[in-house]
């Protein structure tokens, strides 16, 4: 979720200075427990002011520097927005981390990928002409929903089915602050790591 918060500050190109995690303890240490009791990452200090939850700091954010705009002003852009920054949340990222985790010849694996395939239909009719999910220009709802989807090229998964998605995560993939940010396969193969001792942890 930090890589959504991370994207979202180089393209507005909102000045910060970023603090490696090494999620493998470094939040569990008290000083950080004092700033997310929850052990979480993101957060973000601004002015002293305190933010976690990835969803909340992008709001807190795009509220305190609105320019250049991420949030659409229209009704039904931002009502799509924010759909499919939830959709995402949601319906989507529990289905990612199952396929990365459960074999491929199991009933979950089997359950993750056919909700994956609804949502990723559902995103690519919402999407529909547009380049992106607000209308012409990046979005938080891009953000967030490219940020949650690129781990699934890693996973093999593409989006060929889904041709507007499909040209959509290309569009979005080209863009610098993308291109700059792109999860290396050691540094997936390290998050599956990180990923597996927290899951772990939290089912005992
Ligand atoms: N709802 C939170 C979720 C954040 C979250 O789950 N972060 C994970 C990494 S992706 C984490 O920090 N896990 C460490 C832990 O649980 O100890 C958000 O959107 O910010």
């Amino acid at each position: 979720m930090a890589r959504r918060v991370w994207r979202y500050l180089l393209e507005k190109g909102i000045y910060f200075e970023p603090i490696v995690m090494n999620l493998n303890g470094d939040q569990m240490q008290f000083e950080y427990l004092q700033m997310n009791p929850f052990h979480h990452v993101p957060v973000i200090v601004d002015d002293g002011f305190r933010v976690l939850e990835s969803l909340a700091i992008l709001d807190y954010l795009e509220a305190k520097y609105p320019e250049p705009s991420l949030l659409p002003k229209d009704a039904q852009a931002l009502a799509t927005v924010r759909m499919v920054q939830m959709v995402s949340t949601n319906e989507l990222l529990s289905k990612v981390i199952a396929l990365i985790f459960e074999s491929e010849d199991s009933p979950k694996f089997a359950q993750a990928k056919q909700h994956l395939d609804i949502g990723l239909n559902f995103l690519d009719e919402t999407l529909g002409d547009n380049l992106y999910f607000g209308g012409g220009q990046i979005s938080l709802g891009d953000i967030v929903v490219g940020t949650d989807l690129s781990l699934l090229p890693k996973l093999g998964i593409n989006f060929e089915n889904y041709p507007k998605l499909n040209d959509w995560f290309e569009r979005l993939m080209q863009r610098e602050v993308w291109q700059k940010t792109e999860l290396s396969m050691e540094e997936y193969e390290q998050f599956k790591r990180v990923l597996k001792i927290l899951i772990k942890r939290k089912s005992r």
